[in-house]
């Protein structure tokens, strides 16, 4: 019996349980073959004298030279790259009356989950930031039964019918000739496909702005992205969306920080999950549904089933349902991240599909990927895949079966056992939809405005957005090599908006559209904005630069206040090991400029202390990293001898004098600068109120003048 059999329902920890028997420590054990045989030694093979040939009858070698051999599975064809954790979700209040679905009924049942963060392009040793969709794969462990939301964080996709997503994925990945670019959509097989399809020009909006450079898995939405229905007890469904809602708020980084840190930590992602999990700030995701009526099917003036349409959410409205809160790391990346298999076929009862025929093809494809990759039929026998809910079926035999089902009868019906397992009253059964149509391979009209969304999204972007996007498609762009499909891109774009056309041509060096641009739609969808988003300082991390002479009161009452508002600091000076205060106490050093840089961290301070500040000064390291960390908008803070660091770098050029006689606080665009203060706490609470502002854009239209 397991466990949902004994207790009718999960909890948090019911998957951990389950998982428990499958694992095994190796600490304090003698080396055995895996015929559990003791080895004598296992660093010489076994040879015809001791500078002979190895011989065949040396098991040893040969067992675990072959095991070694075999160790890789084929990677995911798409989302090759990610990252899993465990966690729990629990519902804010029954849905009832939308849906029968067991996990959505009673708030006091923590159903257990594990989800995967991935990139979609990238192979599984490419980097964290590239510009990319990421995706957001969640596993319910429900009583009745695995339920999985595979999820994205954009909420529209590239193509309308599944039939285009082989087409779609080769255009993006490297080109096959030369395996170039890695984990990039710039290049010219990726545009060829974009400018053939117009359908896209919604995705590539949001792929080109912030949303797909994420400053952390746990600052970025999730969604759906296909229609689903619910379904309730009384048969009535409705069409619904799903969408996870960050509590940390929805931020990004800057292409230009993206692309450094690919280099400087490929596992930038990876390792804030991972890191924030150990030190207990668990990561926490609103589940919210969008739902719509039977009725009001037709009621937009786009096609609900058209998965490159958002609902908008001023017309409907997103309730949030339930919480999620990832609070555990995997005991083993392969056997729980890499040989997780998610499917969006996965449905409990209560949750049922639509005609999205982007959704329609993805049920064929999960499963049928996972034959191969996860080498059979037997793939939700791995532990991580196990459902807690009982499974009793007919199904046998196949590579790597681990059950041993008892007994002779492995067919339905059957006397021999009572008919058993049989058919359940309370078995899932697909909505009865009234379907008729004549078979024809065709697209909807209703599916035919491509543009209208696009349009409605660049209206919502601010000032700030609105560049970066252009910024993104003078990088995304101007890296085809095939000048006419670079026209055919801002040909393409006219449609969306006519001085986002201009703007492309006049960086990707093609000529601006002729005939006038835009659709007409003036609506702006304030929801897509990232800009308003949720702001809070909570798990941002401040760089503290600092070197022997330092003021240990400035630095440690800072240390302080920032932990108690969840806020870490880390101390950086030129090498390793303890720094000394001009007072003579010391503190150590976290990390050396060899080791970090400034696009680790959210905000930079430098305390005052002049034997500190003088040898600063002269270092190009932390000169380097206060210009950077300004290129990227990030908040400066300095006190005391501090602020001569900042006179120090180049970014003076841009903000005004900072005089020795400075007394009051003065924070220009998150550049935070006072002296003469013997108490710190006005000073670290308006530090701290800034880097909840995540970034100081205005800044950015100075930026060109501060080397980064
Ligand atoms: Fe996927 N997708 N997809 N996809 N997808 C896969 O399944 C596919 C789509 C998504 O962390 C594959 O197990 C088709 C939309 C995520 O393990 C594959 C189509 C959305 C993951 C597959 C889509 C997604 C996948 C590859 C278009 C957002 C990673 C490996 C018709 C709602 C899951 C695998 C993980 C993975 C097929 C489009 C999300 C090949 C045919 C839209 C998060 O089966």
């Amino acid at each position: 019996m397991n466990q949902v059999e004994q207790q009718g329902k999960p909890n948090a920890s019911s998957k951990q349980q389950q998982l428990e028997p499958y694992t095994q420590s190796h600490a304090n054990e003698e080396l055995t073959t895996n015929q559990g045989v003791k080895v004598s030694n296992t660093d010489d093979s076994l040879k015809a004298g001791s500078r002979g040939p190895t011989l065949m009858e040396d098991f040893h070698f040969r067992e675990k030279m072959t095991h070694f051999d075999h160790e890789r599975i084929p990677e995911r064809v798409v989302h090759a790259r990610g990252f899993g954790v465990h966690g729990y979700f629990q519902c804010y209040e029954s849905m009832a009356e939308y849906t029968k679905a067991k996990f959505l009924q009673d708030p006091s049942v923590q159903t257990p989950v594990f989800v995967r963060f991935s990139t979609v392009v990238g192979s599984r040793g490419s980097a964290d930031t590239a510009r990319d969709v990421r995706g957001f794969a969640t596993k319910f462990y429900t009583e009745d039964g695995n339920y999985d939301l595979v999820a994205n964080n954009i909420p529209v996709f590239f193509i309308q019918d599944a039939i285009k997503f082989p087409d779609m994925v080769h255009a993006i990945k490297p080109e096959p000739h030369n395996e170039i670019p890695q984990a990039s959509a710039a290049h010219d097989t990726f545009w060829d496909f974009v400018t053939s399809h117009t359908e896209t020009a919604h995705m590539i909006m949001w792929l080109l702005s912030d949303r797909a450079i994420p400053r952390s898995f746990r600052m970025m939405e999730g969604f759906g992205v296909n229609t689903f229905r619910f379904v309730n007890e009384q048969g009535k469904s409705r069409f619904v969306k799903f969408h996870w809602k960050p509590l940390l708020g929805i931020h990004s980084l800057v292409w230009d920080e993206a692309q450094k840190l690919a280099g400087k930590d490929p596992d930038y992602h990876r390792r804030d999950l991972w890191n924030v999990i150990t030190e207990g700030n668990y990561p926490e995701f609103e589940l919210g549904v969008q739902m719509l009526e039977e009725e009001q099917e037709f009621s937009f003036d786009f096609d609900i089933l058209d998965p490159t349409k958002i609902w908008p959410e001023e017309l409907v409205p997103v309730k949030r349902i339930g919480k999620m809160t990832l609070n555990r790391n995997v005991e083993n990346f392969f056997a729980e991240t890499e040989q997780v298999a998610f499917h969006p076929g996965h449905v409990v009862p209560g949750i049922d599909f639509s005609n999205d025929p982007l959704l329609q093809g993805r049920l064929f494809s999960y499963l049928d990927t996972q034959l191969l990759r996860l080498g059979g039929p037997n793939f939700a026998e791995i532990p991580i895949n196990r459902p807690l809910a009982p499974v009793h079926n007919n199904q046998r035999d196949g590579f790597h079966r681990m059950t041993i089902d008892r007994g002779r009868v492995s067919y339905f019906p059957n006397h021999l056992q009572s008919n058993s397992p049989q058919p359940s009253a309370n078995g899932y059964v697909h909505y009865a939809e009234k379907v008729e149509g004549k078979k024809v391979r065709e697209r909807s009209q209703s599916f035919q405005d491509h543009y209208s969304q696009a349009t409605l999204f660049w209206n919502s972007m601010t000032p700030t957005e609105k560049q970066h996007i252009i910024d993104a498609f003078y990088f995304e762009v101007g890296s085809v090599q095939d000048k006419s499909i670079r026209q055919r891109v801002v040909d393409m774009f006219n449609n969306v908006d006519g001085e986002l056309a201009n703007q492309i041509a006049q960086g990707v060096g093609a000529t601006p559209p002729t005939t006038p641009g835009g659709t007409g739609v003036t609506a702006s969808s304030p929801a897509v904005s990232v800009m308003n988003s949720v702001q809070s300082a909570k798990t941002r991390k401040v760089a503290i630069l600092a070197e022997d002479g330092f003021n240990y009161q400035e630095v440690t009452q800072m240390i302080q206040a920032l932990r108690t508002e969840g806020v870490k600091a880390e101390i950086i000076s030129k090498n390793l090991g303890m720094i000394t205060s001009a007072d003579g106490l010391q503190l150590e050093v976290d990390k050396n400029y060899v080791t970090t840089g400034s696009i680790m961290y959210d905000a930079v301070y430098v305390a005052g202390g002049l034997q500190s500040i003088n040898t600063l000064r002269t270092h190009g390291d932390a000169i380097h990293f206060i210009n950077e960390a300004f290129k990227h908008c990030k908040t400066i803070g300095a006190t005391n001898e501090g602020v001569d660091l900042l006179n120090a770098s180049q970014i003076m050029g841009v903000t005004t004098a900072m005089p020795e006689s400075q007394a009051q606080l003065v924070n220009e665009l998150g550049v935070l600068t006072v002296r003469n203060i013997s108490n710190i706490t006005d000073f670290s609470n308006s530090f701290i109120q800034a880097v909840s502002q995540h970034r100081h854009w205005g800044r950015e239209m100075q930026k060109g003048s501060v080397p980064g």
